[in-house]
Order: C-alpha cells, then structure tokens, then sequence
C-alpha cells in the first residue's frame, strides 16, 4: 500500500509497570562455604562475601546498622526499643501496641554500608498478624534525581509481604515519588512462604536485577536501566492498611531476621571473558515480561479498521467528512466477534479512531464522532459495544487510537494536541473494561504538519490504566516490517535497543537480532515481532476488493510466515457498509479455520520415546521427554555452552508427514540459532528441513516424508538450547479438506 506507512515509529522503553502472577523457575544453585544459595557465574568468576551481620551477640551493631526512630511512619511509629537482637543470633522487629499508638522496628546500613551490585541476601521469617508487614529492600539518597531514569538510584525491594498467605511482591521505585514517579514490579507465590525462614536474595549487575526466593529465580528486569549507584539496605517493618487491619492484630508481632550478607563477584574472568561469550550470556538470558509472553501465547489476533472510509471508499480519510455519512445500516459487533472467535482469533483490536480523526465512541473531547452520525441517532458506542461482543464470546479486546488526526484542529499545536490525545486516551482506557493490547500507528501524511508526540506520556497512561496491556510500538511489541504477513527468516525477540531508551528501532531493517546487529548488546530487551496484514487489498472496506479476498492459500501461506516464524498474526477484517464483516471474508476464515484444524488435528510426536545427546545436570526435570509432552511449561535442556545437541523421537511405528512444529521455552530466553531435522530412511539419516531461530513456535512445510525415527539437531544455540514442544502432522491437500 503507501509507502509511507512503511515508517512507523518504533521505539523501546523500559519502565514496565507490571503487577502480575508468577511462577518461579528452576535455576542452576552454586553454594557458599554456609550452604548459601549463590547464583551461578561465569566460568573462573566467584562470590566472596563482601559484608554481613548474623545478628549474633546480645546488641544491635551501630557500626553497621543505624536503627531507625523515634519517628512516625505510615500509620504507626519506628521506635528503636523494637529492633533489637533475641541472643539466639536473630534480629527482632517488633510490632506493638503502645497506649494508642502501634509502634515497630527498622534498620538500615545508610552511612554505615553502601556498595553497589553484588548478591544481596536476607534470611528471615514472617510475622503472623494482620496491620503490618515485613520488607528487605535497598535505598539511595539520589532515587529522587530525575533524568536518567533509575541509573542515578532506584528503590530496590527484594522482598515486601503485606499479605499473611504465601504472595510476596519484589518492586523497582525510581525519579523519585511524585508526578515523575515510575516503577515496575511483580507479585506471585510461594508454596509454604509464611511458614519458617526462607532466603530473598537480589542479584545486581551493571547490566540487570535479577531477584531468587529461596534460590529459585523469581523476577529478571533491566527496568529503569539499573541503579549504577551505591545503595544501603534497610530492613523494616511497616504498620499500614496495606497488611490489614491492625486493630485485628494480636500483638507484639515479630519479623524475625537471621542474616543479611552481600556478595561480591569476584575472579578475572569478566574481563578474561571473551566479550561475544559475553554478549551470548546476556542476549541468551533476556526474556519475555509476564504480559508478553501472555501475548504470544494468543497468537493470531484480529483487526476491525472501521470509520468513514466505508462510505467514502477511501483508505486514508481526509477528517473533513461529515459524521451525518456514517451511517452502518446493520452494524453488530457481536457478527464480528463470531466470525473472530470461529476463526480461532483470540483477540481484536479494533480502530477506535483512524487517521481521519471520526470517533468510534462518543468522546468528550471532540465533536467528530459517533454522537453526531444516524448511527443509533447518535447514541451508538462502537468500542463500549465490541467490548460487550468480545467478553461474551470470551475475547481480548484492544484498540488502535491514532496519532495522527486529521481532523483535529490542535494538531501541530504539540502541547494542545498531545493534552487532547492523552485525554482520548484516558477515555478508551477507562471506560471500556481489560484492554490487553494499545496499538499506536506510526503512520503519517507526507504533509502533515510537525507534531512532536509525547510517546513517554502515551506510554505511561497505559501503565497507569491498564497495567497489564502490551503496547504495540512501544515498550513492548515491535512492527515485524512489513504489511504482507511475512516475519524474516531469523526472526529474534531479543535485540539492542538505542542509547536512548525512547529512540527509535528499525523496524524495517533486514537484521535485528544476529550478534553483529546486537551490537555492543548494552541494551538488550525483549521486543517480540507482530504481523499485521489485511484479508483484502486495503485496510478498508472497499465494494470493488469483494472479490479480492485473499485465498485460503494464501492465508494459510500468511499463517505458516508468520505465526510459524514467531510471530503474531494480526489479521484485518474491515466491516462494510451495513456494518458487518462481509459474507465472502467470513466464509474465507471458516474455510482457512477449517484448513488449519485438519492440519493440526494429530501431533504424531505427542508422547515419542525422546532421547537427547545432553541433559542439563542430567537431570530428569530436563530430559527430552519433556519435549513432546504436550506441556509447553516443562522442557528440555543441555548444560551451558552445549550449544550443539541431538534429540532422538522414536515414533512408535512407521508414520506420514510433512509439517513440523518446534517451540523454544521463551519464557527462559530465545537461544536456538540454527537446527536440522533428519528420517530414519532405515540406513541413514535424511535430512528433510532445517532452518534458523525457533523462538515461541517455529513451523516448517515440506512433501511428505515417512519414517519412524526422527532426529532434530541442534546447530547452534546462544548459551544451551531448550525445546518445550515438538510436533509432526500430516496436512491433508486444502482441496480435500474443503471438498472442492
Ligand atoms: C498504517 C495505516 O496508515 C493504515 O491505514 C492501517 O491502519 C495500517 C494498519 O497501519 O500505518
């Protein structure tokens, strides 16, 4: 179509406000001298303990921890008679009632020990009453300074538990705690956490934070780019609404703590290390936020471009049409989310407003909308009514809100028309319930006039209002390039972002993610690829394209380029003028559903016998028949720098196919870089496809082969491989299947 939309802006941003559920993963444990858990290192790098208090002896130690109070906090007060040592080689901190007042303890190493990175850890056990709660966490005078993000000081929380079941939550604060307040975090549980001690330990290197419970990985960010500053500890007990209602409270009530100790990396090897050994390290260890990878999971998705275009048989609006021509004789969005839901979409995202600035939704900002239209006499709301569609028939909803408005006379005015865009924005993300994905186009006119878009503060409405939505061209889905439904033959989800956290990333650009365009790999982040095309020529309805409905070869060509190269397919449905999506477009979807449930009827992979050249550790929880069995949690791995590895699938029998599915564990990292897959032809092995990165799901096509063996080689990974599903299905000719 136009070139121009070739050149959405796309940019990358930390900053994620996430707030969500996690499991905890596996992690490979290095121990200390004490059976401490200590997170593993490079080869020839090693922890040594830089600093710790055990709490033995009979008296808080004033030279390392200064002990906070007399001083109100929150709703209750830090008093220094309740931190205090048992003689037993704890730290208490007490909650009491004290008169009417509820008092607590709290200390902090501030002037005493301040270090940046290292391995900060606390061993510790929870107090039980309501009211109150317990928190471990790192500080800075410089959170506050604004203009480098959280580099200059960030609050660190490795372990905050306001809650008395087994949740905890570990946050990231930084540009201190007003209007340029920002901060990301994670809440999840852990089986048996409010019982006796348990470690809460922080991993912090220049580059990342990553944080463990009892040494099993919990959390991985670079959010705010990581403090490169040095920090104090502080342990505290809080008394706030937060831990419940402490009148409830039977009190005293204890945050027991039996150690804090910080490690030090310590050995040659970071500098001894090669620097692309390195890089290899870093890019095989970035992954996926909790929302992006929910988002992968949905997989192919559905588009509604819908406005006065119907009616003007234009692609792009001019914003002077008269709202009294829209006028969809028999719109139902429940049609939509039929034809959607039948199609095996699981989300749609439609355009509340396109370029020409017409409202789908009878916004309080403009005049240029629904409310002025014969449509339901101006009482219709497109986005409240597809909301309606999409949760009855079990769908995510998202919306596209373009930047560029042709119609709204601020435009250019930057100040006056990034107000009214934030304002539009505010709107749609309040009013209309879960928004999972916000899609901003980069599209603009060749002669439209010079905005200058606060992409931060669009970005940052979406945190505030739907936290767990992923923003397309933005900090969390990239444009896969191109408008025909082709992702590129190495398609990374992990590349190197600009210096600047808010520049731009080429989405165009041939190479992304190779080592040599990882560059420096000082930035690296997750930035999965999203592949939006249209079922027709255009993005619009357009009476004369009625016969340009894309073949189900075609789609099924679009489904294997995309979704089969890690991808999301985004595919566009425009409604007609009546409103609906059009006969031909639905039939053609149910025809390609159709085709695709024939396909991947029958995995002949699920359950094989599986045998790995390597096992991680040689360990069960990593063998290969955690591969093709069916649960795309468990998988297969090698030890670190086996990058090149075989597996071995004994069929059970002689079987036909000729499509195969390969899916990396993304939630660990993308690290798969080249692979092969051989038959058992009864003398040799024959190869039969190959290709490159595998990512989320990778599927490859090819003429029938038959055999009862199969071996897939591992070519090359980035650190180890690891596979959480394989498949081989045989796909029926698409004649047969639709009986043509
Ligand atoms: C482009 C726009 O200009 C098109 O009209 C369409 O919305 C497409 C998805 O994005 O940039």
């Amino acid at each position: 179509m136009k070139s121009s939309s070739c050149y959405r802006t796309v940019c990358a941003v930390f900053g994620a406000l996430c707030f969500v559920v996690l499991s905890t993963a596996a992690s490979v444990a290095g121990q200390d001298a004490a059976g401490e858990f200590l997170p593993p290192l490079p080869d020839g790098q090693t922890w040594k303990l830089a600093w710790s208090d055990e709490f033995e002896g009979s008296a808080v130690d004033q030279s390392k921890w200064e002990v906070m109070g007399d001083w109100k906090r929150r709703d209750g007060y830090w008093v220094k008679e309740d931190a205090y040592l048992d003689g037993k080689g704890n730290l208490l901190l007490r909650t009491k009632k004290d008169g009417d007042r509820y008092t607590c303890g709290a200390v902090r190493t501030k002037g005493k020990f301040e270090h940046r990175y290292g391995y900060w850890v606390c061993r510790c056990e929870f107090p039980k009453q309501p009211g109150h709660w317990p928190a471990f966490w790192l500080m800075t005078a410089s959170q506050g300074k604004i203009g480098d993000e959280g580099r200059d000081g960030t609050e660190i929380d490795i372990m905050e538990k306001p809650w008395r079941d087994d949740r905890t939550t570990q946050n990231l604060h930084w540009d201190g705690y007003g209007k340029e307040h920002q901060g990301t975090g994670t809440q999840f549980r852990v089986a048996g956490l409010n019982e006796g001690f348990h470690t809460f330990g922080l991993c912090w290197t220049p580059e990342e934070y990553v944080f463990y419970v009892d040494g099993r990985e919990t959390w991985r960010t670079r959010a705010g780019g990581v403090s490169q500053v040095p920090e104090y500890a502080k342990l505290t007990e809080e008394i706030g609404k937060w831990g419940g209602d402490i009148t409830q409270a039977s009190l005293p009530d204890y945050f027991v703590a039996d150690y804090v100790r910080v490690y030090d990396i310590v050995g040659g090897a970071k500098s001894a290390e090669d620097p692309q050994k390195a890089l290899i390290r870093r890019a095989a260890n970035v992954r996926p936020a909790p929302q992006q990878a929910a988002w992968q999971e949905l997989e192919f998705i559905g588009f509604i471009h819908y406005t006065v275009n119907a009616f003007t048989d234009k692609e792009w609006g001019e914003g002077t049409e008269s709202p009294a021509i829209f006028n969809p004789s028999q719109l139902d969005t429940r049609q939509w989310a039929k034809v959607c839901k039948e199609a095996g979409m699981k989300m749609v995202i439609l355009t509340a407003k396109h370029h020409d600035g017409f409202c789908l939704w009878p916004s309080k900002y403009t005049e240029h909308s629904v409310k002025n239209s014969p449509y339901k006499n101006g009482k219709g709301d497109i986005v409240g009514e597809l909301a309606q569609a999409c949760r009855e028939a079990g769908l995510k909803l998202g919306l596209y809100l373009s930047p560029w408005d042709r119609h709204e006379p601020t435009y250019g005015d930057s100040e006056g028309y990034n107000r009214f865009y934030k304002s539009q924005l505010r709107e749609i993300l309040s009013n209309y319930g879960e928004i999972t994905e916000v899609w901003f186009d980069g599209a603009k006119g060749p002669n439209a006039k010079n905005m200058e878009y606060d992409w931060n503060g669009f970005y940052a409405i979406v945190r505030e209002l739907q936290p767990k939505a992923v923003i397309f061209n933005g900090p969390d889905i990239r444009w896969v390039g191109n408008e025909r439904g082709f992702a590129r033959e190495s398609e990374w989800s992990v590349m190197n972002r600009n210096d600047k956290p808010f520049d731009f990333i080429k989405a165009t650009a041939k190479d992304l993610g190779s080592l040599e365009a990882l560059g420096a790999g000082d930035h690296l982040i997750w930035y999965p690829a999203e592949t939006d095309v249209s079922i027709r020529p255009g993005w619009f309805y357009h009476a004369k394209e009625d016969d340009k409905v894309k073949s189900v070869e075609h789609l099924l060509d679009i489904y294997f380029s995309s979704v089969g190269y890690n991808s999301v397919l985004l595919l566009n449905l425009p409604p007609d003028r009546r409103g609906l999506i059009h006969e031909n477009d639905a039939q053609r979807l149910g025809e390609f559903r159709k085709v695709r449930d024939a396909i991947f009827d029958k995995n002949l992979a699920l359950g094989a016998k599986a045998k790995a050249s390597s096992v991680r550790g040689n360990d069960p929880a990593f063998a290969a028949d955690k591969i093709a069995d069916g649960n795309k949690e468990t998988y297969w791995t090698t030890d670190d720098w086996t990058t090149s590895a075989d597996v071995e699938f004994d069929l059970g029998g002689d079987r036909t196919f000729n499509v195969a599915e390969l899916a990396e564990h993304i939630r660990t990292g993308q690290r798969i870089g080249a692979f092969v897959l051989e038959a058992w032809d009864g003398g040799n092995w024959k190869e039969f496809a190959r290709g490159t990165t595998v990512g989320y799901k990778r599927l490859l096509r090819f003429g029938d082969v038959t055999a009862s063996r199969v071996r897939l080689r591992i070519l090359d990974a980035r650190v180890c491989p690891t596979l959480s599903g394989f498949g081989l299905y045989c796909a029926p000719p698409i004649a047969k299947v639709l009986g043509r």
